[in-house]
C-alpha cells in the first residue's frame, strides 16, 4: 500500500519541458534611451524628464504556454498580508501561497496544533507584515533549502522549508522592535540569517523610561542561527537600521541607517544631509562573543555586543541621505547603498574594508563612486554583466547603469555610466533580477515591484492592486513585458532557477512538522495509519481518524458538551495532489491534511447536538459525501 513515490520524477518532468518563448502578447515599452557617449556628464533626472523621452515601441516575448512550466521559481513576500507567495517566472503566474505570519483558513495555518507549535510564543498573533524573502546559499549559490522571511509588525523571523514549501520555524526576536531588512550569509554557507531591528527602543524597555529622554534608545543588528533559528548574538549600533546584505567572502555584513539623528519625529529623522552604512566584522563579533564581551537586556540571555561608534566590531561609513536598500554586487566587489532622499547611490568597495577596519583609511575612502541616478533610489539589482538596475521611486523609473563606468566617472573620467531609464507603473520599491543576489546572476529577468497601479487595470474600488512588472533585461535595452496585479503588498522577491529546487510530491511519515503529533499518538497507543479511536482523559477527548478518498475513518463519534476535542487526522492517500481537509461546521475549525500527512486541531465542543464534519479540500467525485457526525451530548 505504501509505495514510495520517487521525488526525482518531478524534477525530470521539469527538466524535460522546454520553456517556449513564443509571443503571447505584444507590449509597448516606454523607454528613455541614452546613447553611448551621448553626454560626458550624467544627466539629472530633470534633464531626462524634459529631453530624453525617446519612446520606442517594441514587441517582446515572454510567455509560458498552458501546460508548460516556468524556468524560475519566484518567492514573493506578501507584505501586510503576512504570507509568502510562489510565482512562476516568466509567466508571473501565482503558483502557491505559503501562510507564515497570517492565519489561513484553507490550510489551517495558525489554527492547527502543528502550526501553533511552530509559531511558538507568538501563536496568539494572527497578523504580520512580511518583507524580505531570501533563500539559503552555499558558496554564494542558492541551495534550494530554506527561504527566510521577516515580520516587521511583530519583530519575527520565520523559515520556510523548500522541500514541502511550508513554514517550519519562527522566532520572536527579543530586545528589538520591527525586524526589517533581512538577508542571509552567502559564503561559505548560510550559517547565519542577518536582520535589522528598525525602530529604536529603550534598553531595557521595562516601562521605566520616558518619552522625553531618548538617551537609552537603541537599534540592534541581529544574527540568527539558520538551523536552530535562535539568535546567536545581537549588535548594538548608533542610529537605526533599515536594509542589509552580506558579502561573498564570509567576512562582512552591511546595513543602511536612515535615522542617524535618532529623531523621534519626521522632521528630526530627515534633518541630517548624511546618514551612514554600518559594516559589521563577523570574525571580530564572533571573537567578542567567545570572550564574553557582551551584555544582556530585558531579562533574557541573548548576548548583545556593543557595536556603537568607536567599537572594533563595526565601521560607520557616511552616505547621503536616509539611505534605504543595501545590495551586494554578484561579483562580490561592492555594497551599494541607495540614497532614497539623495538622487545618488553610494558604492562601497568591499576590498577596502580590511583597511578600514585596520584604520588605514578613513570611512569615506571606502566609497568609490556616488553616481547620480534620479529621484528616490530605493533598491538596486544586478545582471552579472556589469550593469545595475536601480528603482527610482519618485521618478517611477528604473535606471540601468554601468558600475565600472560610474567608478571611472567618480575618478574624473569622461564617461557616461547611464544606459537607460525605463518607465514603470508606478513608484517602484524593490526590484530583483533572476538569481541577482547570488553568484549565478544571469541577467535574464528583472521584476519591478510597483507600489501603485493607478490606471493599469480595471478599477476595483478605492483599494487598488499593486503592479509587479516583468522586464526582459537579456538584451541591451530593458523591455517591459508583463503587468502583474498583486494583492498587498509584495515588498521584495527573489528568483531561483528551477534546477535548484526539489520539492516533495507527498509527505514522508516522519516529517518533523507533525512529529510531536505522531509522538502523542504513540503514547496513546494509536497507530495513526491504521487506527480510528476516541480516547478520553477527563474532559479532554482525542479523536484519531484516517482519511482515504472519499471517507474518513470514523463516520461518527460522541463527546460531551464542554469537552475539549482534539481531532487528529491522517491522510492515507498516497496519490500526489490528493489533499483532504477537515472542517467541523459552525466551530471555525478547518485544516489541510496533505497526502501521507497528519494534522490536528483542538476546539471546545460548546454546541449540543449533531455537528457534521466534512472534507473541505476537493478530493474525489464523492467529495461532498466525505463527511461524518459528532454528537455532542448535553
Ligand atoms: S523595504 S521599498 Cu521593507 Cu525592503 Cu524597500
Ligand atoms: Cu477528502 Cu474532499
Amino acid at each position: 500500500m505504501m509505495n514510495e513515490l520517487n521525488d526525482d520524477d518531478l524534477q525530470t518532468v521539469i527538466e524535460e519541458v522546454e520553456v517556449e518563448k513564443t509571443s503571447r502578447r505584444k507590449f509597448l515599452t516606454s523607454t528613455a534611451l541614452v546613447g553611448a557617449g551621448a553626454a560626458a556628464v550624467p544627466m539629472s533626472a530633470a534633464m531626462f524628464a524634459s529631453t530624453a523621452q525617446a519612446q520606442s515601441a517594441q514587441g517582446c516575448e515572454a510567455s509560458v504556454h498552458p501546460g508548460d512550466l516556468d524556468e524560475y521559481y519566484g518567492f514573493w513576500s506578501g507584505g501586510h498580508s503576512g504570507e509568502v507567495r510562489i510565482m512562476g517566472i516568466p509567466s508571473m503566474r501565482e503558483l502557491m501561497r505559503i501562510p507564515v505570519f497570517n492565519t489561513d483558513s484553507a490550510t489551517g495555518w495558525g489554527l492547527t496544533n502543528e502550526s501553533k507549535r511552530i509559531k511558538g510564543d507568538s501563536a496568539h498573533l494572527l497578523a504580520g507584515d512580511s518583507h524580505h524573502p531570501h533563500m539559503s546559499m552555499t558558496d554564494g549559490h542558492y541551495d534550494g533549502k530554506y527561504v527566510f522571511i521577516n515580520d516587521k509588525a511583530n519583530s519575527r523571523v520565520a523559515r520556510i522549508r523548500c522541500d514541502v514549501m511550508k513554514t517550519d520555524k519562527m522566532i520572536t526576536v527579543p530586545n528589538v522592535q520591527a525586524i526589517h531588512g533581512l538577508r542571509v550569509q552567502k559564503v561559505p554557507f548560510t550559517k547565519y540569517v542577518i536582520c535589522n531591528g528598525e525602530f529604536e527602543i529603550p534598553m531595557n524597555n521595562d516601562g521605566k523610561s520616558s518619552l522625553e529622554d531618548v538617551s537609552t534608545y537603541r537599534s540592534l543588528f541581529n544574527v540568527i542561527d539558520a538551523e536552530s533559528l535562535e539568535v546567536a548574538f545581537q549588535v548594538m549600533v548608533d542610529g537605526n537600521l533599515d536594509n542589509t546584505d552580506a558579502d561573498y567572502d564570509g567576512k562582512y555584513f552591511a546595513s543602511t541607517c536612515y535615522n542617524s539623528e535618532m529623531g523621534m519625529n519626521l522632521g528630526e529623522m530627515i534633518s541630517a544631509e548624511r546618514d551612514h552604512v554600518v559594516v559589521f566584522n563577523l570574525a571580530r563579533c564572533e571573537a567578542a562573543l567567545k570572550a564574553g564581551q557582551y551584555k544582556t537586556f530585558n531579562g533574557n540571555q541573548v548576548p548583545v555586543l556593543d557595536g556603537r561608534k568607536g567599537s572594533d566590531l563595526t565601521r560607520y561609513i557616511p552616505v547621503p541621505k536616509s539611505p534605504h536598500g543595501l545590495n551586494t554586487s554578484p561579483d562580490g566587489e561592492y555594497f551599494v547603498a541607495n540614497g532614497k532622499l539623495s538622487p545618488t547611490v553610494s558604492i562601497i568597495a568591499i576590498a577596502k574594508l580590511d583597511a578600514l577596519f585596520d584604520d588605514k583609511i578613513a570611512p569615506r575612502d571606502a566609497v568609490v563612486a556616488e553616481p547620480e541616478l534620479g529621484l528616490g533610489p530605493l533598491h538596486t539589482a544586478f545582471d552579472g554583466k556589469g550593469y545595475a538596475y536601480t528603482t527610482l521611486f519618485l521618478d517611477s523609473q528604473i535606471a540601468k547603469w554601468n558600475v565600472a563606468e560610474a567608478i571611472q566617472h567618480y575618478n574624473g573620467e569622461n564617461v557616461n555610466y547611464m544606459r537607460q531609464k525605463l518607465d514603470v507603473h508606478y513608484q517602484p520599491g524593490h526590484n530583483h533580477t533572476s538569481q541577482g543576489e547570488t553568484r549565478d546572476a544571469d541577467g535574464k529577468w528583472l521584476v519591478s515591484l510597483c507600489k501603485f497601479s493607478k490606471d493599469r487595470f480595471l478599477p476595483v474600488g478605492p483599494l487598488r492592486p499593486e503592479n509587479d512588472q516583468l522586464i526582459d533585461i537579456s538584451g541591451d535595452v530593458m523591455k517591459l513585458v508583463h503587468d502583474g496585479p498583486t494583492y498587498a503588498e509584495p515588498h521584495d522577491c527573489m528568483m531561483v532557477h528551477r534546477s535548484k529546487m526539489k520539492p516533495k510530491k507527498v509527505w514522508t511519515r516522519d516529517d518533523p512538522i507533525f512529529a510531536e503529533t505522531v509522538a502523542m499518538a504513540e503514547k496513546d497507543g494509536v497507530n495513526l495509519t491504521a487506527d480510528n479511536k476516541v480516547i478520553r482523559k477527563g474532559n479532554k477527548v482525542t479523536v484519531y481518524m484516517t482519511s482515504v478518498a472519499p471517507t474518513f475513518g470514523l463516520n461518527e463519534f460522541q463527546v460531551n458538551l464542554g469537552d475539549e476535542v482534539t481531532m487528529v487526522v491522517t491522510n492515507l492517500d498516497m496519490v500526489e495532489d490528493v489533499t483532504h481537509g477537515f472542517c467541523m461546521t459552525n466551530h471555525g475549525v478547518q485544516m489541510e491534511i496533505g497526502p501521507r500527512a497528519t494534522a490536528s486541531i483542538t476546539f471546545v465542543a460548546d454546541k449540543p447536538g449533531v455537528q457534521w464534519y466534512y472534507c473541505n479540500w476537493f478530493c474525489h467525485a464523492l467529495h461532498m459525501e466525505m463527511r461524518g457526525r459528532m454528537l455532542v451530548k448535553a
